[in-house]
């Protein structure tokens, strides 16, 4: 095994859907992490000692060898993407690839963070909401962003068996990890029939179902 397949620290969380584009990530392309846990529900992510990883209080943080740590889902999986360009979570063409980055912002950048457990901790505890507020508002935001989804993969010419072509990328990460914590946190998934159909090939994929979050050190058994 090479260097860079056994240099890399995932400091992660079982649920987490930022945490499972990164497994997802390093899956396809054949790498490892080593995991280190960090208990969001026990506010380990605003630690003294986290912080100074991931100042947004945020996960996954990955480190590669030493190197200072790397944040953000997407730009890891761009820097992965860079470390080791096959197999591909990119198209090779230019306006594919804006396609590619465009489906996977929708979700990873103006859908996911609005259900984040900052977000929720505000809202419960500053502006007031109650379970069903919460509920409601995880809801409404998560099917505004799967809804958006659905419509341009249900009409642009390059959705195929994935988001894109025949390949597994970045777009279907981002999807299949908006599902996966929507599974997590029991809330309906809206009748979306295509993302329903790329999330099934993908979960076929090996490195997505290792990534599924029932299956990673910390998830409650059932
Ligand atoms: N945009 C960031 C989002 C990171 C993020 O918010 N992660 C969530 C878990 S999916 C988290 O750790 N939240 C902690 C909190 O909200 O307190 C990314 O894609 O990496």
């Amino acid at each position: 095994m090479s260097e860079s397949a056994t240099s890399f620290e995932l400091y992660a969380f079982w649920r987490t859907a930022a945490t499972y584009r990164v497994r997802v990530a390093l899956g396809l392309k054949g790498l490892q992490a080593r995991e280190i846990n960090i208990d969001l529900d026990a506010g380990e992510q605003r630690s003294e000692a986290y912080l100074k990883l991931n100042p947004m209080a945020g996960l996954p943080t990955l480190i590669h060898a030493g190197h200072p740590p790397m944040t953000q889902s997407l730009a890891i999986l761009e820097f992965l993407e860079e470390l080791q360009p096959t197999p591909a979570l990119l198209p090779a063409d230019l306006h594919g690839r804006v396609r590619v980055r465009s489906i996977a912002n929708m979700l990873a950048a103006d859908t996911h963070p609005l259900i984040t457990p900052r977000v929720r901790k505000y809202l419960t505890s500053t502006v007031g909401f109650d379970d069903a507020a919460w509920r409601a508002w995880q809801q409404h935001w998560f099917v505004t962003g799967l809804t958006a989804a659905e419509k341009r993969l249900a009409s642009e010419a390059a959705t195929g068996t994935f988001s894109h072509g025949d390949q597994p990328g970045m777009a279907d990460i981002c999807l299949a990890s908006v599902v996966a914590v929507m599974q997590v946190f029991k809330i309906e998934v809206p009748n979306t029939p295509v993302i329903e159909r790329i999330v099934q090939h993908c979960q076929q994929l090996p490195a997505f179902a290792a990534a599924a979050p029932r299956l990673q050190y910390g998830a409650p058994t059932p």
